[in-house]
C-alpha cells in the first residue's frame, strides 16, 4: 500500500466543496487514513512548498494557501500517488482532463482546488508533515 497526501485548499472550502471533493476520492477507491481541517501559517506553508521557494508564483502561493482552511487528508491504496495524480488532473485546470477534480472544481493555476503528493517518497514525507504516526487509522 502506498500512501499520498492530498489538501482541499482554501478555494474549494470557500466554494464548500470539500464533501463533493472527498466523496469522489471515496469513490475512487482510496482509503483515508488521516484527516483534519487546519488553516497553515505563513511557516508551515513555506516549509511546505520549500521547493518552490525561488519560483515567481512562490510568495502568492503561500498568501493563498495561508487565506482561509484547508483540510489536509492523508490517503492508502495500491499505487496511491500516480492513481491520485491522475484523479486531481494538470496543475493548470485548462490542461486537466475531463471528470478530473481540477478539471470540475479549480479556478485557475494558483487556486487549484487539491493538492496530491507527485512522488512516493514525497507521498510519505508529506503525509508525516501533517500527521504523527500514531494519528493514522490503519
Ligand atoms: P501540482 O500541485 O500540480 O503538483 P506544482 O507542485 O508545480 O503543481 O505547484 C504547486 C502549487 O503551486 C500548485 N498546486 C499551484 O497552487 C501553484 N502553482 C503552480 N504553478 C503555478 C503558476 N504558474 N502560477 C501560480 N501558481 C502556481
Amino acid at each position: 500500500m502506498e500512501r499520498t497526501l492530498c489538501i482541499i485548499k482554501p478555494d474549494a472550502i470557500r466554494k464548500r466543496i470539500e464533501g463533493n471533493i472527498i466523496q469522489i476520492i471515496l469513490d475512487a477507491g482510496f482509503n483515508i487514513i488521516g484527516l483534519k481541517l487546519i488553516k497553515l501559517t505563513k511557516e508551515s506553508a513555506e516549509r511546505f512548498y520549500e521547493i518552490h521557494r525561488e519560483k515567481p508564483f512562490f510568495d502568492g502561493l503561500v498568501k493563498f494557501m495561508t487565506s482561509g482552511p484547508a483540510i489536509v487528508i492523508a490517503l492508502e491504496k495500491e499505487n496511491a500517488v500516480e492513481d491520485f495524480r491522475n484523479l486531481i488532473g494538470a496543475t493548470d485546470p485548462k490542461k486537466a482532463k475531463e471528470g478530473t477534480i481540477r478539471k470540475l472544481y479549480a479556478t485557475d493555476v494558483q487556486e487549484n482546488a487539491v493538492h496530491g503528493s507527485d512522488s512516493i517518497e514525497n507521498g510519505i514525507r508529506e503525509v508525516s508533515f501533517f500527521f504523527d504516526e500514531t494519528e493514522l487509522v490503519k
